[in-house]
């Protein structure tokens, strides 16, 4: 067992640097900048944005203490074949798919698509892309994971409620034991985060442990 270990609630985690990715869940221009996927929904992206700076305090840190990073994308092909039509015209309206100001949203290969330029993956980070919420439906994360030998994860990015924790519960399910800082996640609705971040840690950590970027950062670089 190593000595190492996050400070989360509702208990310290231990965990083994060699064992432990950190995984960047949606930080495309879709969710977190004007014109995307988010704002064609109604959402505020503003909200989210908070979320980039301490996310950029975390990847430096895991970078330098040698972690395995992740980055995952949601998006569908460009003839949509992969989107689900329940998905696809979810409340009786269309974007997926639609021209935006950052070409067609939620779509391989546009702007809007690829992650933003404050958290842009280095060379030898695995970049994920996703039909889904979750980050293991439908694509080879939980392969990648388990070629590594990873058992802890240390999930950041957006949007809280839907993909963060729907990965979490996923991974959870899955054997290995998720860190969410709080800080790194970010939401359109106060509320949803709020309760999101709740239930992750309840009953003793029933899918997860709750903490910050400080706390990662600190116990990343012990
Ligand atoms: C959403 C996501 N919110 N990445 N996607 O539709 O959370």
């Amino acid at each position: 067992m190593s000595s190492k270990s996050f400070a989360a609630e509702p208990f310290a985690l231990p965990f083994d640097p060699q064992r432990t990715a950190l995984v960047m869940i949606d930080m495309q221009r879709d969710f977190v900048e004007p014109g995307g996927f988010g704002e064609a929904l109604g959402n505020d992206v503003s909200l989210v944005r908070g979320a980039i700076e301490p996310c950029k305090r975390v990847l430096a840190a895991a970078r330098a203490a040698g972690l395995l990073v992740v980055h995952t994308r949601e998006g569908h092909r460009p003839d949509l074949t992969d989107c689900p039509p329940a998905k696809l015209t979810r409340g009786g309206e269309t974007f997926i798919g639609t021209q935006g100001p950052m070409g067609r949203i939620l779509v391989r290969g546009e702007q809007g698509h690829d992650i933003i330029p404050e958290l842009y993956p280095v060379a030898g980070e695995p970049i994920v892309d996703k039909p889904g919420k979750g980050a293991f439906y439908q694509t080879d994360l939980h392969l990648i994971l388990q070629n590594r030998d990873i058992r802890t994860l240390i999930v950041c990015g957006v949007t809280t409620e839907v993909c963060v924790t729907t990965t979490v519960r996923e991974a959870n399910d899955r054997g290995f034991e998720c860190i969410v800082p709080q800080d790194c996640v970010g939401s359109y609705f106060p509320a949803f985060q709020k309760a999101a971040l709740e239930m992750v840690k309840a009953q003793g950590a029933i899918f997860g442990w709750v903490s910050d970027s400080a706390a990662i950062v600190e116990a990343l670089r012990a």
